[in-house]
C-alpha cells in the first residue's frame, strides 16, 4: 500500500477526500493528526508546514499532496475507480471543479468561519463577520436550491469529487445554519448524500469525535 492520508476523523475538509477515497476502495494508511497534541503537530509539521489536513502522502509517486482538492484530483488520475470522480470531457470537467470551488468557497469556509468564532478566546470574537457568513451560507443555499430542482448530484446525473466536496459543507453547514423549511431542495440533496456507503462510514468514524463539536443543535 503506498498511501498515507494525514487527517482528522472529525475536520470537514477531509472528509471530503476520505469520501474520495471510500467512494473507489482506494487502499490507505490512515494517520490521525491531534493538533492538540505538541509530538503529532509537530510529525506533521514536518510533513506540511502550512499544517492544515488533509494531506496525502504517495510512496510509488514520492509525493507528498495537500489540499483536498488537489488530493481529490490527484485520486481520480493516478488511482481511478469505478467511480469516475473527475469526467475525461474538459467541459464537463471544469463544471465539476467549479462544483467543488462553489461548496469549499462559499459553504464550507464560512461554515468554518462560525465554527471557529466559537472557539476563539472571549473579547476576541468577530460577531460582524460570522454575521457576513451566516448571509454567505443562506444566499448559497438559494443557488444550492435552484440548482438542485432537476438534478441528482452536484452538476448532474454523475456522482463526481464536487459530491465529496458538498457533503461536509451541507453536513455541517446545516448544523451552524440550518436549511429550515425553505431550503428543501437542499435538505433532499444532502439526504442523497448520506445514503451514499463512502458518506455513512464518514460519519461513523466521526462518531466518537462529534462532542468536541462546539455547536449544539438547541442553539439554532
Ligand atoms: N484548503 C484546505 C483547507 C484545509 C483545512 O482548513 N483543514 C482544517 C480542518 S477541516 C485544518 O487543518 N484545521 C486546522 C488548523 O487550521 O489549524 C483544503 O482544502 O485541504
Amino acid at each position: 500500500m503506498s498511501l498515507t492520508l494525514y487527517y482528522h476523523p472529525l475536520a470537514s475538509f477531509c472528509w471530503k477526500t476520505l469520501i474520495a477515497l471510500y467512494e473507489n476502495e482506494t487502499p490507505f494508511a490512515p494517520v490521525i493528526v491531534d493538533l492538540g497534541n505538541a509530538e503529532s503537530k509537530a510529525a506533521f509539521l514536518k510533513v506540511w508546514p502550512v499544517g492544515k489536513f488533509p494531506v496525502l502522502r504517495d510512496t510509488a509517486r514520492d509525493r507528498t499532496i495537500p489540499e483536498s482538492t488537489i488530493i481529490n484530483e490527484y485520486l481520480a488520475q493516478h488511482y481511478p475507480g469505478k467511480v469516475e470522480l473527475l469526467p475525461a470531457d474538459r467541459d464537463t470537467a471544469l463544471q465539476v471543479r467549479l462544483g467543488d470551488r462553489f461548496y469549499d468557497h462559499y459553504v464550507q469556509e464560512p461554515m468554518q468561519k462560525i465554527v471557529g468564532d466559537r472557539l476563539r478566546p472571549s473579547g476576541k470574537t468577530d460577531p460582524y463577520g460570522v454575521e457576513l457568513a451566516r448571509a454567505e451560507i443562506l444566499s448559497s443555499y438559494d443557488i444550492i436550491g435552484a440548482e438542485m430542482a432537476d438534478r441528482q448530484w452536484a452538476t448532474g446525473d454523475a456522482y463526481t469529487l464536487a459530491d465529496c466536496a458538498a457533503s461536509p459543507a451541507l453536513f455541517y453547514a446545516n448544523k451552524v445554519q440550518p436549511f429550515g423549511d425553505g431550503h428543501k431542495n437542499v435538505a433532499a440533496y444532502l439526504d442523497r448524500l448520506m445514503q451514499r456507503p463512502s458518506f455513512i462510514r464518514v460519519i461513523e468514524e466521526a462518531g466518537p469525535y462529534f462532542k468536541l463539536f462546539p455547536i449544539k443543535p438547541e442553539e439554532n
